[in-house]
């Protein structure tokens, strides 16, 4: 619900004629106060991710006439993405952005987007993230203290590791494998030969370094951003899963702001998912040039090999029905199978 005085700006711009966003409606006359969000992420700052939260963190400067601060905490300087989600819920930090993967201790349901081999293309991932269904579960994060705001692109998730290039399956055999924290990946690598191990996103490049771990996975810009490939040799273009990032604000702050506040976090929030997916595609091109020339030894696997992977997916697809509900499986087919009408 828009406040009165909103409205009736809303109203006289119409009556000119002046197509006026929300946000430039309300900087000048509607209900914002001044007020701080600190905004932390897991990745360097020099990163898709630094640049898109610091994109957001202009757009609701603006939006909101100069009354909103942002302050932006990149490289993990606030925790790992489980220690701000309970920061987010317990109303000691304002905004996060990370993988769904990390909040399926708090909702079950956000495993979804880690199922292996779902999506055919990042465009047709956009369609359902931004589409229904992909809002239906971010409304439900309310009754965890959390509001999903928006999905930014993670990317296409492939193989590293210190070993051996994976040209097929078999080549996982042993591989001590870090995972992100959904018990579905230690099931995934495990079905596939690998030694899963769960381990916060905070903990993994010096996990690499000292090699406690032999490998990991993740989309080419973070392999790149997150400089992997200094200790990284192999890199196997597995594509296994496309990861969404979530924009996610505490609930316990969003409550406090006005009907004008929220619509301009909003607005930036969207204008910051828009930003950050045309970023994401183009740096992911650069990213493959770039671990190339740094002396990365990057391989295809084999459809035949891929077909393999995605068989041993398959029943792991399956198993999670009681992990996230049938209900929420079947929609989530539904919704993909709608991108193909
Ligand atoms: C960054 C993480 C990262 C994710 C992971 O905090 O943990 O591997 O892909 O992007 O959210």
């Amino acid at each position: 619900m828009k406040t009165s005085k909103s409205m009736l700006k809303t109203l006289t711009a119409a009556a000119l004629g002046v197509a006026l966003s929300v946000g430039a409606v309300a900087a000048s006359a509607a209900d914002i106060k001044p007020r701080l969000i600190r905004f932390g992420y897991g990745l360097n700052q020099d990163s898709k991710q630094g640049r898109a939260v610091d994109y957001f963190a202009e757009e609701l400067g603006k939006l909101s006439g100069g009354k909103f601060k942002v302050k932006t905490f990149g490289g993990a300087a606030l925790g790992s993405d489980v220690q701000m989600q309970n920061a987010l819920i317990g109303g000691a930090q304002e905004l996060l952005v990370g993988s769904t993967s990390t909040l399926v201790g708090i909702d079950p349901r956000m495993g979804v987007w880690d199922l292996p081999f779902l999506f055919d293309s990042a465009e047709q991932a956009d369609k359902v993230l931004d589409g229904d269904y992909g809002q239906k579960l971010l409304d439900g994060l309310q009754e965890h203290g959390l509001v999903g705001l928006v999905y930014w692109e993670n990317g296409f998730r492939n193989l590293t590791n210190s070993k051996r290039p994976i040209e097929k399956m078999s080549d996982l055999d042993g591989i001590k494998l870090r995972v992100m924290q959904n018990p579905m990946y230690l099931d995934l690598f495990k079905s596939m030969g690998a030694n899963a191990v769960p381990m916060s996103f905070s903990e993994l490049f010096t996990a690499l370094e000292t090699k406690a771990v032999d490998g990991q996975e993740n989309p080419v810009t973070t392999i790149q951003s997150s400089k992997f490939y200094e200790v990284q040799p192999y890199l196997s273009l597995t594509r296994h899963v496309y990861s969404p990032w979530i924009v996610t604000m505490s609930k316990v702050f969003w409550d406090k702001l006005s009907d004008d506040e929220k619509a301009i976090v909003m607005e930036a929030a969207k204008k910051s998912r828009d930003f950050e997916r045309k970023d994401s595609r183009e740096q992911a091109v650069k990213a493959m040039a770039f671990l190339k020339e740094n002396g990365m030894k990057i391989n295809e696997v084999p459809a035949d090999e891929v077909a393999k992977m995605r068989e041993k997916a398959q029943a792991v697809i399956n198993a999670q029905a009681s992990v996230v509900g049938q209900d929420t499986l079947d929609g989530l087919r539904a919704a993909i199978a709608a991108t193909k009408e």
